[in-house]
């Protein structure tokens, strides 16, 4: 047991001492399935945990694939083909709490371009999920990878008054006339400025309480 106890306390050391990341990775990820490693639903709300796909029909589709992963064994395909005025993308929401206004977010990931280029919208609309309204969303990122390999793509933002929720939203479309492309996205990540994920407030509990245990003895 005085093992155990030692382990928990090196664990929350390491939290505390992990080594400086770029700052817009510097928080924990608050995204379900970041690899897209699960399955894509189609299956409405609740949207939180899970990816859920969408697009216009026709030759438009989202789909997790084995083709082009960034890691893992999986990456997002999103894919329009030759006609105007498709769209294809997926998105999730990810829940941070209230009280996070005026701090700072960021939803960033890679993104891989095969065929025509432009098209992506990347953004964050953000969200009272108690109220179950849109509080407001940020512009659509708009940079679209060129080709050959995986390119960053980064999204910040500081949250709104009123929101609880991030919907990260990775999407393309032939709006403007077609493009007949597929867009592969792989390694997300949002993260908001000073909020833990879950589990390290889980992992960091248990190790007061074992420090508590040791000073007792
Ligand atoms: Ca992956
Ligand atoms: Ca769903």
């Amino acid at each position: 047991m005085k093992c155990l106890k030692i382990s928990l306390a090196v664990a929350a050391v390491a939290v505390f001492c992990s080594p400086a990341m770029a700052v817009h990775l510097d928080n924990p990820n608050l995204l379900a399935d970041p690899s897209f490693e699960g399955t894509l639903t189609f299956d409405g709300p609740p949207f939180v945990g899970t990816w859920e796909g969408f697009n216009a029909g026709g030759s438009s589709t989202a789909d997790f694939t084995t083709n082009m992963p960034r890691t893992g064994a999986q990456s997002l395909e999103t894919n329009i083909g030759a006609d105007a005025n498709l769209f294809a993308g997926a998105f999730q929401d990810a829940r941070f709490g209230f009280g996070s206004a005026g701090a700072m977010a960021w939803f960033s990931g890679w993104h891989k371009l095969v065929g025509a280029a432009g098209g992506s919208e990347i953004r964050i609309e953000w969200r009272d999920s108690v109220a179950d309204v849109e509080i407001s969303r940020t512009p659509n990122l708009t940079t679209s990878p060129v080709g050959a390999g995986y390119e960053e793509f980064i999204v910040s933002s500081s949250v709104p008054a009123g929101a609880n929720t991030a919907r990260v939203v990775y999407a393309i479309q032939s709006f403007g006339g077609a493009l007949n492309q597929q867009v592969f996205v792989d390694d997300v990540n949002f993260n908001v400025e000073g909020v833990p994920e879950p589990a390290s407030v889980a992992l960091l509990g248990l190790a007061s309480l074992a420090l508590v245990g040791m000073r007792r003895r």
